[in-house]
């Protein structure tokens, strides 16, 4: 009987510790679009004891939203959507101005500086879904330094 019992204890911890798993995301902020503007981009911080991919970013605030990546192109930078972003385990993945980031495509309504945006990271594992992260991120002007 003692038997039974524990193998159902084991069921109830295990997804428990499976959400514990997903990714964790740190230093979440929206740069200040310049006025009229119908898209924004923003930066966080993404950690996983797993490998990871991030698969799908959806945030009320914006149509959508797309997972970016800057490079430099014959002396021009040059955005390109990415499909995914590929999280390696224990290893951070930094999205700055710059490089890496999540841009909101036609905004909802304008933002203004400290409003609180809202994302949902939906990461998978191999073909599998591993779950989806809540995020809050404030809308900062971008600071002098940041290029
Ligand atoms: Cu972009």
């Amino acid at each position: 009987m003692r038997k039974f019992a524990l193998f159902f204890l084991s069921l109830i911890v295990m997804p428990i510790s499976h959400a514990a798993d997903i990714a964790k995301v740190s230093d979440a902020w929206v740069r200040l679009p310049p006025p009229g503007a119908q898209v924004a981009a923003a930066y966080l911080t993404l950690e996983s004891k797993q490998a990871l991919s991030l698969s799908n970013v959806t945030s009320p605030a914006a149509e959508a939203v797309e997972i970016h990546t800057m490079s430099m192109h014959g002396g021009m930078m040059e955005m390109r959507q990415l499909p995914a972003l590929e999280l390696e385990a224990g290893k951070p993945v930094k999205l700055e101005p710059g490089g890496l980031h999540l841009m909101l495509i036609n905004l909802k309504k304008p933002l203004k500086e400290g409003d609180k945006v809202q994302f949902v990271l939906n990461f998978k594992q191999g073909k599998g879904v591993a779950g989806a992260v809540g995020v809050q991120a404030t809308v900062k002007a971008a600071k002098a330094h940041a290029h």
